[in-house]
């Protein structure tokens, strides 16, 4: 049986990769945990499945990592997680090089001793672009982050291209551009909202007071397609002949603005016969949204980034032609899930 180990498995992105491959491999599968004071095992608590086991790897670990791959010494190595909040990054950029860029090499120089024929796939990010210089981003676009989550994957790729030239290893990073989902984390911009759009149209409906959602800038534009859909194409890049690296996008930009207005309505708060008023007024720092006379959207200016990615949009010609990868969820479906989701979650709470 072909042996598989799928780090960040608790997080977003992992626990979609776990059931894709119970789904569509015969494959044993090693989801790599680090251990935590109280355990967040919400993603895959529901899978059970004797492919399955949880296996121990912090990837700022060097010997546990060495050893979890001799000991396994698995045909595919899916490296999902990392110190992922952008925002985050310049508050602990140490800590985000160290997990994202030197686990990275920790990884590969342990697969080049102990099993230099496992496919290894490390998940690269369109914040590697950065400061845009042309759109739509493709696979030959250069290198210009902005943060030091963007550096830290930039340096990634760069080890995985070194280890892949030096040792002849099947080593790719594809460009991520940003996926969510009923599983995103709640500090990300998409789910921060959903979940309160969720908590707002049950506080108007019970005529509860609440707080607004606060936001730092909504006029940044991102790429945003459903975790689901990119899972599928990062196992197509892993099952190539020839290590070749694509970039995964839906191929539209929308601002965080438009997806906050989509949520809104998405939610249908209050008596919909009544037609109740959503109306933005304002701009920059002043924007707010009303739902009729109340303000249920401003800005927090502690939510703007010391730099900020204004725009991204990712053209997925190339893994569509090559490898015949497509998205299935487009935005509008991405939304109405999440909201959908996090009203029903609400409700039952
Ligand atoms: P999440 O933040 O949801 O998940 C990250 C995972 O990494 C969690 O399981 C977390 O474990 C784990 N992790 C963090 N640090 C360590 C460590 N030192 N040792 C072991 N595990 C660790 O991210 P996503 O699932 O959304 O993203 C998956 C990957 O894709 C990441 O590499 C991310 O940078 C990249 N990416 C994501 C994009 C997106 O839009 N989602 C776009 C582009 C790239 P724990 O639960 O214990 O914290
Ligand atoms: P991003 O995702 O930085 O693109 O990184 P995030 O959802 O954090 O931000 C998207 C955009 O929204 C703006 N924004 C806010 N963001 C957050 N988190 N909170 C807010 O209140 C807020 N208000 C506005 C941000 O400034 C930004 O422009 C994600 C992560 O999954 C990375 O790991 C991944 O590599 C990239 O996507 C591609």
């Amino acid at each position: 049986m072909k042996k598989v180990i799928v780090t960040g498995v608790t997080g977003q992105v992992g626990s979609y990769m776990v059931e894709y491959l119970l789904k569509n491999t015969d494959f044993k599968i090693f989801g790599a945990i680090r251990r935590l004071s109280v355990p967040n095992h919400k993603n895959i608590k529901h899978i059970d499945d004797p492919r399955f086991e949880l296996i121990d790897l912090d990837l700022t670990d060097e010997f546990s990592t060495f050893s979890v791959i001799q000991q396994i010494k698995p045909d595919y190595f899916i490296n999902l997680a990392a110190n992922s909040y952008v925002g985050d990054s310049w508050k602990m950029p140490l800590h985000h090089f160290d997990t994202n860029t030197l686990g990275v090499m920790r990884q590969l120089e342990s697969i080049r001793k102990i099993c230099p024929k496992c496919r290894y796939y490390n998940a690269g990010s369109s914040e590697e672009f950065g400061d845009v210089a042309y759109t739509p981003q493709d696979a030959k676009h250069p290198l210009r982050p902005r943060s030091p989550y963007g550096a830290s994957k930039a340096s990634a790729r760069q080890v995985v291209k070194v280890w892949r030239d030096s040792y002849d290893l099947f080593a790719i990073q594809g460009w991520l551009f940003n996926h969510e989902s009923e599983r995103r984390g709640p500090e990300f911009v998409t789910r921060k909202i959903t979940k309160k759009v969720a908590e707002i149209k049950k506080a108007i409906e019970s005529d509860q007071p609440f707080e607004p959602l606060e936001l730092g800038n909504m006029e940044s534009k991102r790429d945003w397609s459903h975790a689901e859909d990119f899972v599928h194409g990062i196992w197509l890049m892993l099952n190539q002949e020839s290590p070749k690296e694509y970039v995964l996008a839906s191929g539209e930009t929308h601002s965080v603005k438009e997806f906050v207005n989509i949520a809104f309505k998405e939610a249908e708060i209050g008596d919909q016969t009544l037609l109740p008023k959503l109306w933005w007024r304002g701009e920059g720092k002043e924007l707010e949204l009303l739902y009729n006379d109340t303000v249920v959207v401003k800005v927090n200016p502690k939510f703007y980034r010391p730099a900020e990615v204004d725009l991204l949009l990712g053209d997925p010609k190339a893994v569509t032609k090559e490898l015949k990868w497509e998205k299935k969820v487009d935005f509008a479906k991405l939304v109405s899930r999440m909201v959908q989701h996090d009203i029903k979650e609400i409700n039952a709470s």
